[in-house]
């Protein structure tokens, strides 16, 4: 193992107060948290969820963890239950949730302790309008994304939705935490490229990591 190695395993770019990129910090764990999610998939199907307003969403989404994230015409929630088949939503593996914890420590979120991992899996042309991640109870904590397979487009904007925002570049084992002063910007996903990955063929698997139960439901 050489010195550059290990400066490329450790690069944590700061993109703004509380938020970071971690280029590459998954890509070791690849293989293991794919497989990982195919177990989860099995178990609760991935499924394209209808927004409040009616909207089919392009990505397809399942979750793991005690609470896992549904959407119906009462609006976007967590639940400890899938509403598909009335079960509780598979464990969170501990690949995932060591994953998670190793990366939020390394940018500055000691102590992180999910309670729900969203999945969302997109095929070319699928995007994520932007949003802001704000049906946790608790924004102290941050968000930890994963991105597996083929590259995305992300949008990092501000605290409006009409403030400017930043494209980066998401590949194959890179890593967002998001926390802190930044748990509230508005960000998205551009429509994605066809693109293919050895691990994922065609598609893009975002894994995002939340504390989303107050510590009274969980
Ligand atoms: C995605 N991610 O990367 C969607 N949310 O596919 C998110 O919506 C997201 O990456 C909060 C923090 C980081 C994220
Ligand atoms: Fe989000």
């Amino acid at each position: 193992m050489d010195l550059f190695d290990d400066i490329e395993r450790e690069a944590v770019l700061p993109l703004a107060p509380g938020a970071a990129l971690l280029r590459g910090f998954a890509r070791d764990d690849a293989t293991a948290l794919l497989d990982a999610v195919a177990g989860i998939a099995a178990q609760a199907l991935f499924r394209h969820l209808v927004t409040p307003g009616g909207h089919t969403m392009s990505v397809a989404t399942t979750s793991c963890g005690a609470l896992g994230w549904t959407s119906d015409d009462s609006g976007y929630r967590y639940t400890a239950r899938d509403p598909a088949t009335g079960r509780h939503w598979p464990a969170m593996p501990n690949t995932l949730r060591q994953l998670a914890q190793n990366a939020a420590k390394l940018a500055g979120f000691a102590g992180f302790t999910p309670d729900a991992c969203l999945i969302n899996r997109y095929a070319p042309g699928a995007r994520l309008t932007l949003h802001q991640d704000r049906n946790e109870h608790d924004f102290a904590a941050p968000i930890v994304s994963v991105s597996l397979g083929i590259p995305a487009v992300f949008l990092f904007g501000g605290m409006k939705r009409s403030d400017p925002t930043r494209k980066l570049r998401l590949a194959h084992g890179d890593v967002v935490v998001w926390g802190g002063p930044a748990r509230l910007r508005f960000h998205g996903i551009l429509p994605l490229a066809h693109a293919t990955h050895p691990l994922t063929g065609d598609c893009r698997i975002n894994l995002t990591f939340r504390k989303a139960g107050s510590a009274r439901e969980r």
